[in-house]
């Protein structure tokens, strides 16, 4: 038997036994602890370190009778169990995290002391946490929903969380409003649904009254918010920060992570049937991405500006629901980030990374934006009541990785001893004690602020339209007939006939043309009336860099190839379209009707990666269907073999198929276009699976 290590709780070494596991309560019926021979374990103990004889059975007062109070290993047991959950994220619950390393390309030692931001080829280590926003730590990886893109660096001077999302713009534009709007976008509090979705009446209430929404609804209803990987988003900082140099000067700064394998999502249809068939998509796909040393790598760069230069911008910077086009301040790469390990438990990791954007470094300050002010607040706060306590910072996934030492004392969960009698600063007793570093310790920016105090909106921040508008414009019109049809999705599922009407009202200030595209797909007889706009619509450049179409590598690298074969397939066409696939970066996974696999046409055995009914083509960027023509005969009675093809094909996906494989696309209706390549060409399959096959879409749905 395999020699378990078994961790102490204690730390203290534990003493091997002989005792073995076993499962069957059955085993030790009557009190009798069968051992099994063989093994040589560590003892199984209490959290005091007392030595289990039994983990199977109650103390009872006899082998029928009542359990005993005093059974204090049963107690504790129970009682831990009951603990185990601390409360979820109120949002963000939902996660996947995992550690790595940030290393410095450009040194930005003109701008700022951090020493992460200006020590070249560093290596920096980090843990990230990639989450949805609504939904709660159970739901599903793939709802249409913003991701959370937080990164902890553990920097020589102290921890800095960089706490963003894969948009560059928010919701709203004060702190005060952010309890409201998490309100209206979680589920509704009457009836308990829908979990992790926005196509429901009170979140489009809210942002019907909320016209500042309006550019972060674009992005929110364009693919973006449909990623087909986590490795495959952007993280933005989205505020504006503050760089300070060793002169004092300081500079604004956005944060930008662009994703080393390219954007790329899915299509509406598609994500919500990967939720059916793998609710873990995410997770899972950056776990084998880790396992299999393909390392989720972004590169990391800033948008640095004056404030000067701030002052030309044709919108505030302070304000959270504008970005900076990269035509007006281009991107500056500095750095690397590459994500190469998984956490080693999930909870301790993942669940209990505490991120706080007041966590800055020496170098690194905040801007006046009212989100980022509100929320330097918040994080902290968060962290005490789902931890529950102050001393959250020594759990090792929080912990900096540098010296920290201060006079703080006590409270729950201490588990620093310090020594000595003095815990107070200053002090004339202990010379070692920690005290203030004025020359290399944090500084805050030295800005002069004027004005009336206030509850007061800048005027500058009453454009909601303008950037809006540029960022519709800015799309393919692939990506704008999506981003139509998404919002005619989400407003029919909202009941209130005056909410779906206020919307449309608001499109036409972004543009009429998308206002009438939504208004016919909700069926209006005529457009509802815009509302008066505080401020006039901006014309703005149209700006490339916002499209994902754009954005996508010509790459295979990251994506997966499914290949349908079933009895009498010819193996040497699997066998030549796998290397193809597998030389082009793909991960190739092998689908027959039995997980066991198939006979091929030669005879020999080939053994599948999934079984068909729970390996949908929506798992994959693009298939192969290789059949003889009794396996395209025997698949064509298959609910899911057609289903495999059909959606294949209506997500735009290219298909290889061989002379059985195009029998069983048209015993399944599937149409022929560019995307569907004879499986002896492998190199145009390899092309073809590159990319989506975007004028396929008007053949296959009615989009808005
Ligand atoms: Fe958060 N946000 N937020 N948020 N947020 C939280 O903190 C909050 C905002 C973001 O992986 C909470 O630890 C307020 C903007 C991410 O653990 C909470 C406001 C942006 C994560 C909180 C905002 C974010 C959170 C819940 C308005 C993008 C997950 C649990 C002022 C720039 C971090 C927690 C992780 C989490 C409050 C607005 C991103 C409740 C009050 C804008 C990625 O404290």
């Amino acid at each position: 038997m395999r020699k378990a290590k078994t961790a102490s709780h204690s730390g203290y070494p534990q003493k091997e036994t002989g005792s073995a596991p076993y499962g069957d309560s059955q085993l030790a019926a009557g009190g009798e602890l069968h051992q099994i021979a063989g093994g040589a374990h560590s003892a199984l103990t209490t959290n005091q370190g007392v030595a289990l004889s039994d983990n199977q059975n109650t103390l009872r007062a006899n082998p029928r009778g009542p359990a005993l109070l005093e059974d204090f290993i049963l107690r504790e047991k129970i009682t831990h169990f009951d603990h185990e959950r601390i409360p979820e994220r109120i949002v963000h619950a939902r996660a996947t995290g995992a550690h790595g390393f940030f290393e410095l390309t450009a040194s930005l030692k003109q701008y700022t002391t951090a020493r992460i931001l200006t020590e070249l080829g560093d290596k920096t280590p980090v843990f990230t946490r990639i989450s949805t926003v609504a939904g709660g730590a159970g739901s599903v990886d793939t709802p249409r929903d913003v991701r959370g893109f937080a990164v902890k660096f553990y920097t020589k001077e102290g921890n800095w969380d960089l706490v963003g999302i894969n948009v560059p713009v928010f919701f709203i534009q004060d702190a005060i409003k952010f309890p409201d709007l998490i309100h209206a976008i979680k589920m509704e509090p009457d009836r308990g649904f829908p979990q992790s979705a926005t196509a429901h009446d009170t979140f489009w209430d809210f942002i019907s009254l909320s016209p500042e929404s309006m550019h972060m609804v674009m992005w929110i209803m364009s693919d973006r918010t449909l990623p087909r990987s986590l490795r495959m988003i952007e993280g933005f900082g989205v505020h504006s920060f503050r760089l300070i140099n060793d002169a004092g000067k300081s500079t604004f700064v956005k944060f930008h992570w662009r994703p080393k394998l390219g954007l790329q999502s899915t299509i509406w249809d598609e994500t919500v049937k990967i939720s059916g068939a793998d609710q873990d998509f995410h997770r899972r796909d950056m776990f084998e991405a880790i396992a299999a040393g393909h390392f989720p790598e972004w590169e990391f760069s800033v948008q640095l500006f004056t404030q000067e230069e701030a002052d030309k911008f044709p919108f505030d910077h302070l304000d959270a629901t504008k970005l900076i086009p990269e035509e007006l301040v281009p991107l500056k790469v500095i750095g690397r980030m590459v994500l190469d390990r998984w956490p080693n438990n999930f909870f301790a990791e993942t669940e209990q990374v505490a991120f706080c954007p007041s966590h800055v470094v020496p170098g690194i300050d905040f801007s006046n934006d009212p989100l980022l002010q509100g929320r330097l607040f918040s994080y902290l706060d968060t962290q005490l009541s789902r931890l529950g306590s102050h001393n959250f910072h020594q759990i090792p996934v929080n912990a900096p990785k540098c010296p920290f030492a201060n006079q703080q004392r006590d409270g729950h969960m201490q588990m620093a001893q310090p020594v000595g009698r003095v815990a107070y600063e200053p002090n004339s007793l202990s010379a070692d004690s920690p005290r203030e570093t004025p020359a290399k310790g944090f500084h805050s920016a030295a800005v002069p602020e004027v004005g009336d105090k206030g509850r007061i909106r800048a005027a500058s921040f009453a454009d909601h339209y303008s950037q809006a508008r540029q960022f519709y414009l800015s799309q393919t019109t692939y990506e704008q007939a999506h981003i139509a049809s998404a919002l005619v999705f989400e407003l029919s599922k909202v009941d209130h006939m005056h909410v779906r009407q206020a919307i449309v009202g608001h499109l036409r200030h972004i543009d009429e043309s998308l206002a009438r595209r939504v208004a016919a797909g909700l069926g209006f007889g005529k457009l509802p009336a815009a509302p008066i706009t505080a401020a006039p619509v901006q014309e703005m450049k149209p700006s490339p860099a916002l499209q994902i179409i754009g954005r996508m590598k010509d790459t295979l690298m990251g994506r997966a190839i499914g290949i349908l074969i079933a009895d009498g397939s010819d193996g040497a066409a699997v066998k030549t379209l796998e290397n193809a696939a597998r030389d082009a970066g793909a991960t190739v996974k092998i689908v027959a009707p039995k997980v066991a696999g198939v006979t091929l046409a030669d005879g020999s055995l080939l053994g599948a990666d999934g079984q068909l009914a729970g390996t949908p083509s929506v798992l994959f960027d693009a298939v192969a269907v290789i059949l003889s023509d009794e396996g395209a005969k025997a698949l064509s009675m298959e609910a899911a073999a057609i289903d495999f093809v059909r959606d294949a094909f209506g997500h735009l996906k290219a298909i290889a198929v061989d002379k059985g494989g195009r029998a069983l696309l048209k015993l399944a209706n599937v149409g022929q276009d560019a995307g569907i390549v004879d499986s002896g060409d492998a190199r145009a399959f390899v092309a073809a699976a590159k990319t989506r096959q975007w004028e396929r879409e008007k053949s296959v749905r009615t989009l808005a």
